[in-house]
């Protein structure tokens, strides 16, 4: 058997890409409101709060949140040992500034949380998924701003005291690393394409650092059985060429991300990190005490998203996509239709990275193929490719457990129901073994099916990764 008993099979989903009634039972206007539709050629525009006129998918992504139970009932019948999903800030604090909670919001997720645990699921929360509040970002331009860590952790000790009995696994900020591609959906924060921009982006991140290490001890203290994680976007890099130019541009590359998971697993930033400061003339503002709140908030494991992976080039050529970042071309690799290189040993490599630079446990909290469906005449779809690349990628996993000895805890597929892309606020870019009747213009009946992925993944986890067939 190479997957542990008790490995965690399941899905992944944010509050904002799913749930719609984005302004039901009190909820304020988070930053994902207002990103516009955009496409693989056209990037979302972060609207000036919602404007008239304007079409927003996040307003009604898939009605989750009147469809939860339907949806965590057929996450059980394939058989999830855990969801993860988001909870939206906006929920509980409308503009992020409220000093009580609001309770409506709060109801929501205690159904949500007592729908998986009656169905065997262990949640697994992200606390801060590309959702801030549109407030705070209006008038403190958001995680630029200090004034966040207090706000953040206000909101932090609503959920663990409220779910402390309910939930184990926690994840503080979503793809943390990528503050420094996208600075609007990952910290809320408008920055100008100046000689500011790095010095913004940096003083951001230090303080998404303080807050989750705040919540970290926070949360240990409030139950100390808390597993509490960081989640970065690990982007396993080749160098284009055995040039070692190339491979010197790879390991730099690199670096960049693993700024992040330095400070939030060890629980200090790097002397290249600091040498990273002073080539950029970067004064990372600190206040007395970081250094310690840092140590004292190490995180308990690393979640990442893996999708595809990248190039580096000491020249580079032209540019393709993939999940937030460009890279080139690989020729050894296919893409997928919005250009992201599948590339399965990039997982197991990956893991083997990660695993022995920290030696804490792992969890593959979002991987998997984002395609265009076709629904038959007879109702059936037929995703062949998608079993595909989940085969070939839970395939190297395996190894990387049974043959490389890394410690995972579990794996959780993007999207297991269809909803908004996050990039692009596309429709159509489906992930989900469960179909979602709803298009790219908000037309549709929500209606779920399931794919024929359903069944693939039932038994996946049924066998325990064992039958990949
Ligand atoms: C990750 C995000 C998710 C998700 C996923 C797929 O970066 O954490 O929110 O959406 O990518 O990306 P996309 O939705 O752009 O296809």
């Amino acid at each position: 058997m190479a997957f542990p008993k008790g490995f965690l099979w399941g899905g992944a989903v944010a509050a904002n890409q799913c749930e719609g009634a984005w302004n039901v039972d009190g909820k304020g206007i988070s930053i994902a409101d207002c990103m516009t539709a955009g496409d693989v050629n056209t990037e979302r525009e972060f609207t000036e709060g919602v404007v008239k006129g304007k079409y927003y998918p996040n307003h009604e992504g898939i009605d989750f949140y009147h469809h939860y139970k339907e949806d965590i009932q057929l996450f059980a019948e394939m058989g999830f040992k855990t969801f993860r999903f988001s909870v939206a800030w906006t929920r509980i604090f409308p503009t992020g500034e409220e000093l009580e909670p609001n309770e409506a919001g709060l109801r929501f997720y205690d159904a949500v949380i007592d729908e998986c645990l009656a169905n065997g699921i262990e949640p697994l929360v992200t606390i801060s998924h590309y959702e801030t509040p549109y407030s705070l970002t209006e008038k403190y331009n958001a995680w630029e701003n200090r004034k966040l860590v207090e706000l953040f952790l206000r909101y932090c000790q609503v959920l663990f005291e409220r779910y402390k009995d309910k939930v184990k696994y926690w994840l503080t900020f979503n793809e943390i690393n990528v503050i420094m591609l996208r600075p609007s959906m990952a910290g809320g924060m408008r920055v100008p394409n100046d000689e500011t921009r790095l010095q913004r982006i940096y003083q951001a991140a230090h303080h998404e650092f303080v807050a989750s290490a705040k919540a970290v001890k926070m949360g240990h203290e409030i139950n100390p059985d808390f597993k509490i994680g960081m989640m970065f976007l690990y982007p396993t890099f080749y160098g284009a060429t055995c040039d070692p130019r190339d491979q010197l541009e790879c390991m730099k590359k690199l670096d960049d991300h693993y700024y992040f998971s330095d400070v939030q697993v060890r629980g200090y930033y790097s002397p290249k990190a600091k040498e990273f400061w002073r080539r950029n003339g970067l004064q990372i503002r600190m206040e007395e005490g970081d250094e310690e709140v840092l140590r004292e908030g190490k995180v308990d494991y690393i979640g990442f998203s893996y999708y595809n992976s990248n190039l580096a080039s000491a020249d580079p050529g032209e540019q393709i996509s993939g999940n937030m970042l460009g890279t080139i071309k690989n020729p050894y690799l296919k893409a997928s239709e919005w250009g992201w290189q599948t590339d399965p040993i990039g997982l197991r490599i990956a893991l083997n990275n990660l695993y022995d630079r920290y030696q804490v446990p792992l969890f593959v909290v979002e991987n998997g193929l984002g395609a265009r469906d076709t629904v038959e005449e007879d109702g059936t779809i037929r995703d062949d490719y998608r079993i595909e690349y989940l085969r070939q990628h839970i395939l190297t996993m395996k190894q990387a457990v049974e043959e490389d000895g890394v410690e995972l805890w579990g794996y959780t597929t993007w999207g297991p129901i269809d909803l908004v892309s996050a990039g692009t606020g596309e429709m159509r870019k489906r992930y989900g073994f469960i179909y979602v009747d709803r298009d790219d213009s908000g037309n549709g009946s929500y209606r779920r099916s399931k794919k024929k992925s359903f069944e693939w993944y039932k038994k996946v986890i049924a066998t325990n990764g064992e039958d990949l067939t």
